[in-house]
């Protein structure tokens, strides 16, 4: 079985068997915001961990680079259908975050919380265990500020709107709260395996 991608080209059953339903391949890196790039001073940047509203840690940029870094190769899922395999991204682990602040998955749910006041809910377990970081540097270099350089969250594993780019915090909640496409109709957890596109999907 083969599944045509936007190459233009049929995928060959290795390939086509890492398409989630719906998506077609793409070969370049599409870019999607809701607005404009905001602009992120690395000297005033400040990331930080939250349980409910009380902040229980923060890094700037310096302290926050000096974390164990990753390296993490991926595919990665748009719910405008396009997916693009094989992306080469490095940065912290979100278990190294949370081991650096001292914490254990403090409740079920997470808020990630960005520059330009986006904002996106995850089940804590999507991004513990290895599956998701704060990825600082994209094909071995910085993080292009279109991409959410100098930093975005990644969850592969999940639709791409839950990788927050300009990541400026991790707030855990203990209720599931809607984010900003979540508020608009988009699913609660968004996993591309089980086309949870909409809020209506299962
Ligand atoms: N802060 C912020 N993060 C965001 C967005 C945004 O508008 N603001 N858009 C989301 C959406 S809808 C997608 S599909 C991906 C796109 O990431 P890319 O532009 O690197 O392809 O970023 C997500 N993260
Ligand atoms: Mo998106």
């Amino acid at each position: 079985m083969t599944t045509r991608g936007f190459t233009g080209r049929p995928l060959g059953p290795d390939l086509a068997r890492r398409l989630p339903p719906g998506q077609s391949r793409t070969v370049d890196f599409p870019v999607l915001s809701a607005g404009p790039t905001p602009p992120v001073d690395l000297r005033a940047w400040r990331f930080s961990l939250k349980v409910g509203p009380r902040e229980v840690a923060s890094w700037d940029w310096e302290a926050f680079n000096a974390l164990p870094q990753t390296a993490l190769t991926c595919d990665i899922h748009c719910v405008t259908t396009w997916s693009k395999f094989d992306t080469p991204w490095e940065g912290v682990l979100v278990d190294h975050i949370l081991a650096a602040a001292g914490l254990a998955a403090p409740t079920p749910f997470t808020l990630a919380w960005s520059f330009d006041d986006y904002s996106t809910n995850v089940p804590t377990a999507d991004l513990t265990g290895g599956q998701a970081m704060v990825a600082l540097r994209y094909e071995g270099k910085p993080l292009d500020a279109a991409h959410g350089g100098p930093a975005r969250l990644l969850v592969p594993h999940l639709y791409l709107w839950k990788s927050a780019k300009w990541i400026r915090a991790l707030q855990f909640t203990e209720r599931d709260e809607p984010g900003f496409w979540e508020t608009r109709g988009y699913h609660m957890r968004g996993d591309p395996w089980r086309e949870q596109r909409y809020d209506s999907d299962s």
